[in-house]
């Protein structure tokens, strides 16, 4: 376990020669761009806490609060922009054939930065559900016009489409994200705190297996002593530097002319 807020050549080394990279990300890889994260100190909102209102539960007793809260964060994220890491991991995808991101945010950031098929674990802020009829359609109004929602077919409650604490995350979406776990030679794992289940396995499932497994935070986590290393700092300051060596190094080896020149045969075909 290497902890530091230098990048040695050595990790560098070690991650440009991965043929298959895997990023898994949380709620900090957003907190540069002003999205509050779950459990920092911005993550409490009219003194409720994101795991008490993510929940059916609180759904059930007080949808229109539900709705306040999503509305909320709607908002903050509407008017908020990608940052710099959002945009370093979807160069990624140059430089890494087969890239596989895996996020437990629902802000839907990943897409606005480029990357092409972020799989969203908890999924999405942006679409509802209706709770009777289950249809799911985008879903971007903000700031509500009806609080709470309601199907416009039905008029039954339409809910977030996101996974709530105590429900089960899409199987496709978790089963796509093993493999990659499982298949994966090394994975960075960009602001998260390693404590929502299952998302959080996936990590370790990818040391398991043998993977480079990285992780860059601003603090320290529960896998900082069972992963190679932890890169100390913003993620927006790390990851454009990280990504930046990587793809030199690739170059300077030849890699990253065969995957640009694979990439731009793909697009001449
Ligand atoms: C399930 C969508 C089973 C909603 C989210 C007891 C009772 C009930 C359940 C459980 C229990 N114990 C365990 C569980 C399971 C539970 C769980 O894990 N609970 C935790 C709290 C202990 N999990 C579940 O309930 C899951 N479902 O188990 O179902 C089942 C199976 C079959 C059938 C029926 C049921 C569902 C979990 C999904 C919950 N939904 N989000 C919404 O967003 O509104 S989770 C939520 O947490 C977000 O998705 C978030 O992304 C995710 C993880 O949090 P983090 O991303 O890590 O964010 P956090 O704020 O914690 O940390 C930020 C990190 O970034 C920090 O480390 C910080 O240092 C760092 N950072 C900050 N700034 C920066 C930075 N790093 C770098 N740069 C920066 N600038």
């Amino acid at each position: 376990m290497e902890l530091s807020s230098g990048i040695s050549e050595d990790l560098v080394a070690r991650l440009s020669r991965a043929e298959h990279l895997v990023v898994f990300t949380g709620a900090g890889v957003s907190q540069e761009s002003g999205v509050p994260t779950f459990r920092g100190p911005e993550g409490l909102w009219r003194n409720h806490t994101s795991e008490e209102l993510a929940t059916a539960d609180a759904f059930e007793r007080d949808p229109e609060l539900v709705w306040d809260w999503y509305d909320y964060r709607r908002q903050i994220i509407a008017d908020a922009e990608p940052n710099a890491a959002h945009r370093a991991i979807a160069e990624l995808e140059d430089i890494y054939e087969g890239l596989k991101l895996i996020t437990q945010n629902v802000d839907g950031l990943h897409g606005r930065a480029g990357s092409s098929s972020p799989i969203e674990l908890h999924g999405n802020i942006w679409r509802a559900r209706c709770t009777r009829e289950l249809t799911v359609r985008q879903f971007l109004e903000t700031p509500l016009a009806q609080r709470p929602p309601r199907c416009e077919a039905c008029g039954a409650l339409l809910r977030p489409d996101v996974v709530w604490f105590g429900e089960p995350l899409p199987v496709k979406a978790f089963e796509a994200s093993r493999r990659a776990a499982e298949s994966c030679d090394a994975m960075l794992v960009v602001g998260t705190s390693a404590v929502v289940r299952p998302a959080a396995s996936l990590p370790l499932v990818a040391k398991h297996n043998g993977a480079t497994v990285v992780e860059i935070n601003t603090g320290y986590t529960p896998f900082s002593v069972l992963i190679d290393a932890t890169l100390m700092g913003a993620a927006g300051g790390i990851l454009p530097e990280l990504v930046g060596r990587i793809a030199e190094r690739r170059d300077a080896e030849g890699r990253l002319e065969s995957t640009v020149r694979g990439g731009e045969e793909r697009g001449s075909s």
